[in-house]
């Protein structure tokens, strides 16, 4: 036990050497549309990639709800998804995105946006990232 606590701060000190100390932000998705659905993403840079986990309240059973990274803010996004994430089934997903700096996803220039399974066009959640 002593051993691998040694090990994980060992490994702690080599990965801030190498400058990819991790990072992590959280987005809060709130409701839209009176869909009655909230959740939590995290997003976490692990070298090149970034790894999204995304968790939501109070969708049905079963349902699958796809889920973007969207351009744009929850008060004007573009409709164009940027990163797709896997469907959120049963309110729970996680996705890799691949070769991209969790920075550049900061600044108020993205949002994480959950849609109505049957009708796309309806929104029932969005968080700004920031
Ligand atoms: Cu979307």
């Amino acid at each position: 036990m002593k051993r691998l606590a040694l090990g994980a701060l060992a490994l702690c000190g080599a990965l801030a050497l190498l400058g990819v100390a991790p990072s992590t932000v959280t987005v809060h998705l709130t409701a839209q549309n009176n869909s009655g659905q909230s959740g939590t993403a995290t997003l976490t840079q692990q070298g090149s990639d970034v790894v999204v986990s995304l968790t939501m309240m109070g969708i049905p059973g079963g349902v699958a709800e796809p889920a973007h990274i969207h351009p744009g803010t929850c008060a004007k996004l573009n409709p164009a998804p940027k990163y797709p994430l896997t469907n959120a089934t049963n309110g729970t997903t996680t996705t890799t995105i691949h070769n991209v700096m969790l920075s550049s996803l900061l600044g108020g220039n993205y949002a994480i946006n959950v849609h109505n399974a049957k009708n796309l066009s309806i929104y029932v959640a969005c968080g700004d990232i920031k």
